[in-house]
């Protein structure tokens, strides 16, 4: 069949997950296996999402990436070269056995990425980057891949990113392989098991963080025997509890079960030598108000989990939200001067 050079371009969008169960910790730092299993909600694609255009041209003569509009370097990113080189080798093995498709592992690839929230502010932006990178990487070439192997292709991008693959409540089995070729995600429900279930994100600070998740998670696992103990007597435990509530759509026990993992995945952080502080006294005070809702009220209301920053997410069924909403806006006001439509712009620090 004749090959044509004409250009192909693909755009897709992917979203952010919030882990309610946290993976911190490698045992492989190259292949990206964690030391934990852990597990997440997606967001809704319409909130928090990364949004990315590919082309495919014989006339790209290196493979070039924009992110949020400014170029950055393809060599120097080790990852992005790692799931580019993957998606490529794929891609040939398949134009080898059927010499009749196009040669598209010869083109260059040029990638606009952006992200429609704080980027690097820990709201999960490699998370949903990565997805929507390796996802828009197998339709521009397409490569037919299945939802677990699309997962193990992100999960070499960034960790987290292996469960913004799939919708609703995702699951990051840690594996036991070597290879990596059994770390990989699967869905424990879709989204549409748990309608009422509601995440309100609170932006305390949207600055770049202080301490990376990779470099914060390396000195973690050298360092805290807390984490150890996290890995192998909590973790396993609390995976089966959470997979229980979430079938149940037992709020109360999701709730505990997510504020006592946040809880923790921060007093390992602690515990690395040098410490590593993600929550400051805004989150803090998050976590007393909280706590202070549920227990003047007969049932847990919310839940709060805080990830590799001082942004609280607040989970909650909808009908308490309003509430929630109330009280929040109460006890950390935003300034009068910040609109709702300039809140992920402004460098402001606030809730
Ligand atoms: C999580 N976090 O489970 C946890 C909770 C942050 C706190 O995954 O090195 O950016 O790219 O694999 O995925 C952040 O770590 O780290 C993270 P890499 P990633 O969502």
């Amino acid at each position: 069949a004749p090959v044509s050079p004409v250009a192909r371009q693909v755009t897709c969008t992917a979203p952010v997950n919030i882990a309610v169960v946290k993976y911190w910790g490698k045992r492989d730092a190259k292949l990206i296996l964690p030391s934990n299993s852990s597990l997440s909600v997606t967001l809704s694609q319409d909130d928090l999402h990364s949004r990315t255009t590919i082309s495919l041209a014989p006339t790209h003569v290196t493979d070039r990436m924009w992110l949020n509009g400014s170029e950055c370097s393809v060599p120097a990113n080790e990852r992005l070269v790692n799931c580019l080189a993957a998606a490529r080798r794929h891609r040939e093995a398949l134009e080898k056995a059927n010499p009749e498709l196009p040669r598209w592992s010869t083109w260059g690839i040029h990638i606009g990425s952006e992200n429609n929230f704080p980027t690097a502010a820990g709201l999960a932006s490699s998370a949903s980057g990565y997805a929507c990178l390796v996802f828009t990487l197998a339709q521009v070439l397409e490569l037919p891949l299945t939802g677990p192997e699309l997962s193990r292709y992100a999960r070499l991008g960034s960790g987290s990113a292996c469960r913004s693959i799939m919708g609703g409540f995702v699951a990051w089995n840690m594996g036991t392989q070597a290879d990596g070729t059994d770390s990989q995600a699967y869905q424990v429900a879709p989204e549409t098991h748990w309608p009422e279930l509601e995440a309100l994100i609170l932006v305390v600070n949207d600055a770049k963080k202080g301490t990376s998740s990779t470099v914060g998670m390396q000195t973690t696992v050298a360092t805290s025997a807390l984490a150890a103990h996290r890995f192998t007597h909590v973790v396993p435990e609390r995976m089966r509890a959470m997979e229980t509530a979430i079938a149940d759509r037992d709020f109360a026990q999701f709730a505990e079960l997510t504020m006592q993992d946040s809880n923790q995945f921060h007093a390992i952080c602690l515990d690395t030598y040098p410490p590593i502080f993600y929550m400051n006294d805004t989150s803090k005070a998050v976590v007393h108000l909280v706590t202070a809702i549920n227990r003047l009220m007969p049932t847990i209301q919310a839940a709060y989990t805080f990830d590799a920053g001082p942004n609280a997410v607040i989970y909650a069924p909808r009908d308490h939200m309003t509430r929630l909403l109330q009280l929040f806006t109460y006890f950390f006001p935003a300034p009068t001067d910040v609109s709702t439509r300039d809140f992920f712009n402004d460098p402001y620090a606030r809730v």
